[in-house]
């Protein structure tokens, strides 16, 4: 008897032993490109801010031309402190600031050029805001990251071999001195011509440069290694959003692949280089009076949210400081404004009660969907290998109304969902009707739709890569935002390439300068380059500029103000476009106008 009674419990134990080794299926194997760690603790961070200062911030130009005077650069109460206060207040995880921009322009004292802060006014040319900004951003517990702009419109290697060793120990200088840096921030514009001059990059240099004395550091740019540019400067991540880019055969800047490749990155690539979204809260990029009144408003900042964050991409906000060195009120008070609605469209997560999956990892609780409503990261749903379509069925304790869907992948295991969609169930019919659909999900997608009522709610994946992995699922009921962006609304002309456009004044107008509005689209063929003229007669020309550059217009196309070196007195204006931003027969305008 005492014999069979061990043999039993041997038996049992045994049994259970194979039972939970077949109950115990081993994670999904990883599909495609990964992100490392540092990515994985990047995309975690979403949202932080950009600084754009310099002298561009004095001379109300976009891209300085390196010939300004450094004493431009005169702030009178730069404090780094309220820039890290005010992005700790709005929510912000960093600030990146741009070091030195196209103007060459350097916010330390470089040993490797002469046009820097110890050539300006500011503190007798004794500061260096670099160091002022990066032990800000410690005292208020902010990563810090800098932006430094390869084109150099000032320095006098630039065009030569010699460059590419002066712009790495800039870079090293930059690294090495400031404490932890999580982001480099490398620009690929590169306006050739404007300047005249041409360089090769080497970006191996650049790299290693970087990984020598910041080895955790992400590298922005168009193409990675860190993370990609968006392809576009207002804030809108693509619909479908893939981590991964083919980046072989690529460069930054003219080398790049398209920009819609960049918003949607590739399904297949070969990379885990995953979108940030860069985009300013004013119109331009630095600080200007003419754009006071121009702040974006709370309904364009929380769209913008919604199509960066809300769709795989990690958020970096311009707030560019003011002519005194400080965040301006209106800038600060719209981010908190910004802060507070987010709060309010994420108070509270409706996602409480049971949920269902049409199929389990085998059939195991590691891998059960209750771990979508439990708040750990490292939890998730996940079905066999060979299971790619399946459908998740949430039943809410009790009815609610909500018009937002949080989904995130867990990305560790790569990047997989490739369709879905979404219904719910009328509550008196019981039928099943559509609610929303989608492509990719990635980190986080945030599915936004006209507000339902009911309990029941089901995500069918139609198509995925690898078996699904799912780690959060949340439902809120948010504030509706109605977005009406004055830019939109203004009419778009189409005009011939080859036919300039005049403007009758009416009378003769003493005038400044003029403007240019053009098609608030990438993809629009807007002038890059002109010959501008002015007349009292709409007979003989007078030519005030030759040949010019709008700054910045093919990544920003924005109104684009020129000054004139004196006063002129006119009552004909003409444009004569001689480049677009993209190819064409026509070219857009929605206004050509004078600043008296
Ligand atoms: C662009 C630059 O040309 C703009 O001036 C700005 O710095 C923006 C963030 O990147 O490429």
């Amino acid at each position: 008897m005492k014999n069979c009674y061990i043999n039993l419990s041997m038996f049992l134990l045994v049994g259970s032993f194979l039972f939970s080794c077949k109950n115990e299926p081993s994670p999904p194997t990883p599909y495609g490109a990964l992100p490392t760690e540092s990515q994985l603790a990047w995309q975690k961070m979403e949202y932080y801010m950009f600084i754009h200062f310099g002298p561009n911030t004095f001379t109300n130009v976009e891209w300085g031309d390196g010939k300004e005077d450094p004493k431009v650069f005169n702030p009178t109460e730069v404090d780094c402190r309220q820039w890290a206060a005010t992005a700790k207040a709005a929510g912000m995880k960093a600030i990146i600031i741009t070091a030195k921009h196209h103007d060459g322009f350097c916010l330390w004292p470089s040993n490797y050029s002469t046009h820097t802060v110890r050539e300006s006014l500011w503190k007798d040319g004794k500061g260096d805001l670099l160091k002022e900004l990066s032990d800000a951003c410690k005292e208020y517990g902010l990563k810090f990251g800098v932006y430094l702009s390869p084109w150099d419109q000032n320095h006098p290697d630039y065009g030569t071999p010699a460059y590419n060793q002066t712009f790495a120990n800039t870079l090293t200088e930059v690294l090495s001195n400031y404490g932890e840096v999580f982001e480099q921030w490398f620009d690929g514009a590169n306006g050739e011509g404007h300047g005249g001059k041409k360089q090769e990059y080497n970006w191996d240099l650049f790299h290693q440069v970087v990984y020598k004395h910041q080895p955790q550091a992400i590298i922005f740019s168009d193409i990675g290694p860190g993370c990609r540019w968006m392809g576009n400067e207002k804030g809108i991540g693509g619909e479908t959003n893939w981590s991964r880019l083919n980046v072989t055969g690529f460069e930054p800047g003219k080398n790049s692949p398209p920009v819609d490749t960049l918003n949607s990155g590739n399904i297949y690539g070969e990379k885990w280089v995953p979108a940030e979204v860069d985009v300013s809260i004013r119109p331009g990029w630095f600080y200007s009076p003419t754009t006071d009144d121009k702040v974006k408003t709370l309904e364009h900042l929380m769209e913008i949210y919604y199509t960066s964050v809300g769709r795989n991409a990690n958020l970096l906000l311009n707030v560019p400081p003011d002519r005194r060195g400080r965040i301006h009120p209106t800038d600060s008070t719209r981010l908190m404004e910004f802060k507070e609605a987010r709060e309010k469209a994420f108070k509270e997560n409706l996602a409480k009660g049971k949920v269902f999956a049409s199929s389990v990892r085998g059939n195991s609780k590691t891998y059960s969907p209750d771990n979508l409503f439990d708040g750990n990261y490292d939890t998730y749903w996940a079905t066999d290998d060979k299971v790619t379509t399946a459908s998740l069925e949430v039943e809410l304790t009790e009815p609610q109304l909500f018009n937002r869907l949080l989904l995130q992948e867990y990305i560790p295991l790569g990047q997989r969902i490739a369709e879905f969609n979404v219904e719910y169930q009328d509550q008196q019919t019981g039928n099943w009707l559509p609610l929303t659909k989608a492509t990719t999900i990635g980190y986080k997608r945030i599915l936004c739709f006209p507000a339902v009522r009911t309990n029941k709610l089901r995500i069918n994946i139609t198509h995925s890569l690898a078996c699904p992995v799912i780690n959060n699922l949340e439902i809120y009921q948010a504030p509706d935002y109605s977005l009406d962006n004055e830019e939109n609304r203004k009419t778009v002309q189409t005009l011939p390439f080859k036919e300039a456009f005049v403007v009758n004044l009416g009378e003769e107008t003493n005038i400044k300068g003029f403007f240019y509005v053009p098609e608030n689209k990438v993809e629009a063929a807007n002038i890059a380059r002109y010959n501008f003229y002015i007349s009292n007669d709409n007979k003989n020309w007078r030519r005030l500029k030759a040949n010019d550059l709008f700054n910045n217009i093919r990544n920003n196309p924005i109104r684009q103000d020129v000054l004139f070196d004196d006063n002129v007195k006119a009552q004909f204006i003409k444009i004569e476009p001689l480049e677009l931003t993209n190819e064409s027969e026509n070219y857009s305008l929605v206004e050509l106008g004078v600043i008296k």
